[in-house]
């Protein structure tokens, strides 16, 4: 099942070819603007001596604080009246970076989103239902008006309100859901205590993004709803959702290389790896009007995976973000990534829904302190059993990131639920 066959199936040459036509479109719009005139000028860039897709690595980066410092409209090369839409990122540090659109560009956002539906098998005849914010963040109105391209009913539910949700999910017969892993976990919670056995609901399937989350929580929340989970990727600077999405063979996200150059760099040398790396994923917008991006740091880590997906899009895959670079934790000198404690915990079938990581210092040394939920029949057994399971998850986790963490086993609901992206690190050392 394909959206657009031609373009999702094209051979390497022949896109390597569009993707160059379109880079020095973009590239000449991008000249345009008083952002990047200044930066070009900065580093000796002539947009003309680009002459192969090769010479991108020749032009310098841009960043988060580069949108920052060209606030609100530097890097926009059309006119007010051409634009129709703004968002802005979620990021909760500095001033917010704002993205623009004009109708092509809504147009091509919903074409793309409608193309990674198509790609996990929904069609118009599915209910939509929309569990992520409306407004500024790209979460809501992405998918939405990707699903109506599509031809879906669409819900829109926005986050949160979690017994409504329910309601509408019983009452419209929804069958595709669109939410952040941590509020899907949350979900089937209350869903069981409504009495409900979430199996015999119509959800088929649900699209997890917006916040990392291991392929152990995947598997939790697919067989807690009896549904497949697809995992989407996608940032404000780049639209929003639909630049990465996985097929229905769920092995890694088709990144839709007609619309985005894909680079992996050495986020500590600004290297380009070679594809299979693990490294910072590098993006450069190739399609849209209102506000031209050149090879953006996203921040994220991942790889290539080189070798062709069986659903026959030639399109390369990326895989699941292991984390960003600057999510790492160092703790007593060693690199531990949230990711990997997620991935330790969620495996233990005791564990429940929630977790949260929080980082102290005693005496100058720093502490690792993991509350965990469990599940309830955790706690009607005997206290033996749960000393063995704290032991059993220190010991876990110390053979993956050798930091020996103190284990809080708490009761489902303990800790604060998430409706939309979690936050689950607490360092508590700079305090
Ligand atoms: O989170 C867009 C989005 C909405 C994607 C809905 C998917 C679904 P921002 O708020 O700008 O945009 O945050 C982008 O979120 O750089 C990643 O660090 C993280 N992220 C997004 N999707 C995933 C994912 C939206 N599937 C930032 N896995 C990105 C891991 C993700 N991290």
């Amino acid at each position: 099942m394909f959206w657009d066959k031609d373009i999702e199936t094209i051979d390497r040459p022949s896109l390597e070819k569009l993707q160059f036509e379109k880079l020095q479109k973009a590239l000449s719009a991008a000249a345009s603007t008083s952002f990047y005139q200044k930066v070009f000028e900065e580093h000796s860039v002539n947009i003309n001596n680009i002459k192969t897709l090769e010479h991108l690595k020749d032009l310098p980066f841009t960043t988060k604080q580069d949108l920052r410092v060209s606030y609100p409209d530097g890097m926009v090369p059309v006119s007010r009246s051409q634009i129709v839409r703004m968002h802005a990122s979620s990021g909760t540090t500095g001033k917010s970076t704002v993205i623009f659109y004009t109708q092509k560009d809504i147009d091509d956002w919903a074409n793309l989103v409608a193309r990674c539906m198509v790609a996990t098998g929904t069609n118009r005849d599915d209910v939509f239902q929309n569990m992520m914010g409306y407004g500024l963040f790209t979460g809501g109105l992405g998918l939405h008006y990707g699903a109506e391209r599509l031809g879906c009913m669409v819900i829109p539910a926005s986050s949160g309100n979690t017994l409504k949700q329910i309601q509408l999910m019983q009452d419209f017969e929804t069958t595709v859901i669109h939410i952040t892993p941590s509020y899907a976990l949350h979900l089937v919670e209350v869903i069981n205590e409504q009495g409900i056995d979430p199996h015999q609901m119509l959800v088929s399937k649900a699209y997890l993004g917006a916040e990392p989350y291991s392929e152990a929580t995947r598997l939790k929340i697919e067989n807690q709803f009896g549904i497949d989970a697809y995992n989407s990727y996608g940032m404000s600077e780049m639209n929003g959702p639909g630049v990465a999405f996985e097929c229905t063979y769920k092995n890694g996200m088709h990144l839709w290389e007609d619309f985005y150059i894909i680079e992996i760099i050495d986020p500590d040398t600004g290297e380009v790896l070679a594809p299979g790396e693990e490294g910072e994923l590098v993006l450069t917008h190739l399609n849209r009007e209102a506000m031209p991006i050149i090879r953006y740091r996203t921040r994220d880590l991942t790889r290539i995976i080189p070798d062709q997906c069986e659903c026959g899009r030639t399109h390369y895959r990326i895989d699941r973000i292991k984390g960003r670079t600057d999510d790492m934790l160092i703790v007593s000198g060693v690199n531990v990534f949230p990711s990997q404690i997620e991935t330790v915990l969620m495996s233990f079938p005791e564990v429940g829904n929630n977790y949260q990581i929080v980082l102290e210092r005693e005496d100058n040394l720093d502490r690792m302190h993991v509350k965990v939920e469990l599940y309830s029949k955790m706690f009607h057994g005997e206290i033996k059993e749960l000393e063995q399971l704290k032991a059993r998850l220190r010991e876990s986790l110390r053979a993956l990131i050798t930091i020996n963490p103190r284990i809080e086993l708490m009761e489902p609901g303990s800790l604060p639920p998430s409706m939309g992206k979690a936050k689950r690190v607490f360092d508590n050392r700079s305090i």
